[in-house]
């Protein structure tokens, strides 16, 4: 991975790329949640090399301003539901009164179907637990998106091929009324050409949420390739009818999965595609994409590009930046800090973070890291723009005996003002230099 990432960053034209928003490690099967004025990313994770949807854990990632994720590693996996035997599957988390609940598929040991869990948590980023240890519900369907209406009605519709839902109760770990199908007719959901054993544009992948009165179910539509289409509806339940295509079968997926929020003003659409080196339809990576909604509330076509959206807020250097807030990086990998979060780790000379947006004003005049090394350092350098970009500073890492064994370097920075982009280069010797768990500039 570390190589066919150095490689990304050599191809003429990726410089300015946003898309896919992680690089590190392959993303699937996107579910973005905003609260407290952040997105949190809720993924899959396709294994690398994976020739099959191979996916043992979900990952979670935020931002504040779209273009600078954080990485909040694995705070759900197989091993958190007992009873599941494999498959983490597309899934969708949801907070209620101070709870975040995650729904996933998986396949049940037992019987051998997949069924939908449900894990909860105190803090977006986790850990989860299972909330009930045992399936929420099970009829070996997948894909499940939870909506809350306003009237505090919560809804867990998920399936493939047919599209099912439950009305959940306040719990959100339980539901009544029985199981109900959602009639899959042409009108509601198109029709397939050639569509044999199903006949309507419904695939997978539904995404249903409420906009100015209107429900909306967003989905993965024929197959294969899939192209995501949507339905709407005057009510949760229906009837549905089908308002066609929201971003045309593009990539090199032969899935694609959506996931929309509305945050700072402005409408994002998440989805997946094999956009990585070694990307294909079973090593794919999550990107987002800025739209507006047409003045009827249709949705307009979308499609998928390397730039992504325009960063939605600028980047606070005189706080505290965790080193996994990255907007594209080159050749780094991340970690689990012994200090709490992440780091990033497996540094070798001229691997690189880039970081958008960041507000310096005035002028910083020292950059701090929080680093550990278990071999003899290194250095960073502080440079503006890019990679190759003006070297602005350059700390000094020596070794403190341990890959979590952590110390705080300084050095002076010169020229830096106003807003721009910021790059940690990293430069040593052969093999692996330090690790980095944050960084900080002083006024
Ligand atoms: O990621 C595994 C499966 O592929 C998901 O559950 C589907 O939505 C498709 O993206």
């Amino acid at each position: 991975m570390t190589a066919a990432l150095c490689a990304v960053a050599l191809l003429p034209g990726t410089a300015h790329a946003d898309n896919p928003i992680v690089q590190h490690i392959y993303t699937a099967d996107p579910a973005p949640l905003v609260h407290n004025g952040r997105v949190y990313l809720y993924t899959g994770h396709d294994e690398d090399g994976s020739t099959y949807f191979t996916m043992k854990d979900w990952r979670v990632w935020s931002s504040a301003d779209m273009v600078n994720w954080t990485d909040h590693g694995s705070p759900m996996s197989l091993a958190t539901f007992s009873w599941a035997k494999q498959d983490a599957w597309a899934g969708q988390a949801v907070e209620r009164n101070g709870k975040f609940y995650w729904y996933v598929p998986v396949v049940n040991r037992a019987t051998g179907r997949m069924a939908i869990g449900v894990g909860v948590a105190d803090s977006p980023t986790g850990p989860f637990r299972d909330a009930i240890g045992h399936p929420l519900v099970e009829n070996g369907e997948i894909d499940p998106t939870v909506f809350i209406d306003d009237n505090g009605q919560a809804y867990l519709y998920w399936g493939n091929p047919n599209l099912w839902y439950v009305r959940l109760n306040a719990d959100m770990t339980s539901y009544s009324g029985g199981v109900n199908q959602i009639p899959l007719t042409t009108a509601g959901f198109g029709t397939r050409p050639n569509g044999g054993s199903r006949p309507t544009m419904y695939e997978e992948g539904p995404w249903v949420y409420k906009r100015n009165g209107q429900y909306y179910n967003v989905f993965a539509a024929k197959c294969c390739s899939e192209f995501i289409g949507y339905s709407t509806s005057p009510g949760p339940t229906g009837p549905w009818t089908y308002r066609g295509t929201v971003m045309p079968t593009q990539g090199s997926s032969f899935t694609n999965h959506p996931g929309i929020v509305d945050y700072k003003g402005s409408s994002y659409f998440f989805y997946h595609n094999g956009a990585l080196p070694g990307g294909g339809g079973y090593t794919r990576s999550v990107s987002v994409e800025k739209f507006a909604y047409n003045a009827d509330g249709s949705i307009p076509t979308i499609n998928m590009t390397n730039s992504g959206p325009p960063p939605a807020d600028t980047l606070d250097p005189y706080t505290r930046q965790e080193a996994e807030t990255i907007n594209w990086e080159s050749g780094i990998e991340t970690e689990p800090a012994s200090e709490g979060g992440m780091n990033i780790g497996w540094i070798e000379n001229g691997d690189n973070v880039k970081v958008r947006n960041v507000a310096f004003g005035a002028g910083a005049k020292t950059f701090t890291a929080r680093v550990a090394s278990a071999s003899a350092g290194g250095a960073i350098e502080v440079r503006l723009g890019s990679a190759t970009g003006t070297v602005v500073g350059r700390c000094t890492v020596a070794g403190t005996g341990g890959w979590q064994t952590w110390t705080s370097v300084s050095c002076p920075v010169t020229g830096v003002t106003g807003t721009q982009d910021l790059v940690l280069r990293f430069t040593g010797g052969s093999g692996y230099l330090f690790n980095v768990n944050w960084w900080q500039f002083a006024a």
